[in-house]
């Protein structure tokens, strides 16, 4: 586990299970659709259980790409899920690094219009959506820093990472972003 300040939050990095977080938010890697997929997506789902895709289906017709919407988190230790749509990834050229910003950016925007004070982020589109590791960690984690710094909420911002390599990424790169 990693922390770091800024200004009076802390931005968090750790490895592990994103449905096993217990901050107020819990931030879904979800498709244009909100049709429960794999990844972080079914893992959400499953231990969540119908209720989320319950709220889904009843409140929204779809979530385009680089946007957010947001259900309550069924039997999640967390009180809301926050469901982003990240870029698939085809050649970097496609505004890719825009979407994911964006994607990260209306979570957070989202949190702030729940008072949502602590949420948790899996590296959005990294999975099934195939964004180079690395360029997508410096892009979540520059989003986060310059919103922290701006609006100074949500007082806790964790990533969380499944497997060591997604962590070392994130560590590394946070490195270079903050010294
Ligand atoms: N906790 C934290 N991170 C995880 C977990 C977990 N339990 N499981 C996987 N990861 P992905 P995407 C990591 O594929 O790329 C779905 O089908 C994983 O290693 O979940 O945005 C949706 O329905 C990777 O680094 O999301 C969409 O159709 C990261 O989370 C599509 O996949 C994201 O992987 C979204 O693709």
């Amino acid at each position: 586990m990693k922390q770091v300040k800024i200004g009076n939050c802390i931005l968090e990095i750790v490895q592990g299970d994103i449905t096993e977080q217990d901050t107020e938010a819990i931030v879904n890697a979800a498709n244009e659709a909100l049709i429960p997929g794999g990844g972080v997506d079914g893992a959400i789902h499953r231990k969540g259980g119908p209720k989320i895709l319950e709220e889904l289906r009843a409140k929204y017709k779809g979530c385009p790409t680089g946007q957010a919407v947001i259900t309550g988190a069924g039997n999640l230790k967390a009180r809301y899920v926050i469901h982003a749509v990240g870029p698939i990834y085809k050649n970097g050229k496609r505004c890719e690094p825009e979407l994911l910003a964006n994607a990260y950016k209306n979570s957070l925007l989202k949190a702030l219009k729940y008072n949502i004070n602590s949420i948790s982020f899996p590296a959005l589109s990294t999975g099934a959506y195939g964004y180079p590791l690395e360029e997508a960690a410096e892009i979540a984690l520059k989003i986060v820093i310059n919103f922290l710094k701006e609006y100074q909420k949500p007082k806790l911002v964790r990533f969380v990472l499944w497997g060591e390599n997604s962590y070392k990424t994130f560590e590394e790169v946070l490195k270079n972003l903050v010294s």
